[in-house]
């Protein structure tokens, strides 16, 4: 009799935990939902940044999520960009005017057979999952957003509450940017004209976890890695979903150790925050500038 009353003193001191815990998960994501709302970093982005870019967006979808990839896809199409979707399953309809292959087949070995054709090579590349939305603005904002803070190759930060792996993708208030020495391959990358050779095609093992390790090393030779603020993402799909997680953390271990890394944090550091922005963004058109300028 008392043990049993012991029990589900136990069983309801833990349920108890468990929602006080899940509690304070979402209301520590509704706050920074709400900071978010009112930095005034985000706000000059979203006024400021050109919704026009002709920027190259390339994705390889699942049918299953068509209708999230048709919001940004018909957007960015229609703001000028080069769109190029690779169907993993088969075609859906809404995406037909730009999905350019279908089949299966490693993800960086769709995305480089879905970039191969293009006809902009000397403009910026935006790559992501089929799996992930935009919190504030377009990819146009954000391309344009990249250019103007002087980086290189950049991912926007994640929302809180968001499916992420690394805490320095974590999205930072009160800056438009940060230069760090560390960019994800996904869910969201924005690879500049500049860097564009050094990083593209994409190496075709996997997934390609561990490319990170490469990327940083761009740094020494004058490019500018960074993580956008002002501009966040959403990941709603679950990582590595659809992927053999052993292969790929076998791979990536293989190249840590390549390349003297111990631990992935190890090359994760913020070099400093930017809240300045150049004035011209390569991106947009001199119309564009002029009537953002304009009363
Ligand atoms: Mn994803």
């Amino acid at each position: 009799m008392n043990s049993s009353v012991n029990s589900a003193v136990r069983r309801s001191l833990r349920l108890g935990k468990r929602i006080v815990r899940k509690s304070l998960r979402v209301a520590a994501a509704l706050t920074a939902r709400g900071l978010e709302a009112i930095d005034p970093f985000v706000w000059i982005a979203r006024l400021r940044m050109s919704g026009r870019t002709d920027a190259v967006v390339v994705c390889v979808y699942r049918h299953a999520n068509a209708a999230s990839v048709y919001e940004w896809a018909s957007a960015a199409a229609s703001s000028g960009a080069d769109v190029r979707l690779w169907a993993l399953d088969r075609t859906a309809p809404i995406l037909a005017p730009w999905t350019v292959g279908e089949g299966p087949g490693g993800r960086f070995q769709n995305l480089n057979r879905a970039l191969a054709a293009t006809s902009r090579p000397n403009v910026p590349v935006v790559v992501l999952d089929d799996d992930v939305s935009l919190t504030y603005g377009s990819l146009a904002q954000l391309v344009n957003l990249v250019a103007a803070t002087g980086l290189d190759l950049a991912q926007p930060a994640h929302r809180r509450g968001s499916n992420m792996y690394w805490a320095i993708t974590l999205r930072h208030p009160l800056a438009f940017a940060r230069e760090t020495t560390f960019v994800e391959i996904g869910p969201l990358v924005v690879v500049m004209p500049r860097i564009r050779d050094k990083v593209l095609p994409f190496p075709e093992e996997g997934m390609g976890w561990g490319t990170e390790i490469l990327w940083s090393k761009l740094r020494s030779d004058g490019f500018r890695l960074g993580v956008i603020d002002a501009l966040s993402v959403y990941h709603w799909g679950p990582i590595a979903a659809g992927y053999n997680f052993d292969d790929e953390f076998r791979r990536m271990s293989a190249l840590m150790s390549r390349h003297n890394v111990r631990d992935m944090r190890e090359i994760q550091h913020t070099v400093r925050s930017i809240r300045s922005l150049a004035r011209r963004q390569p991106g947009a058109s001199a119309s564009d500038v002029s009537n953002r300028s304009s009363p």
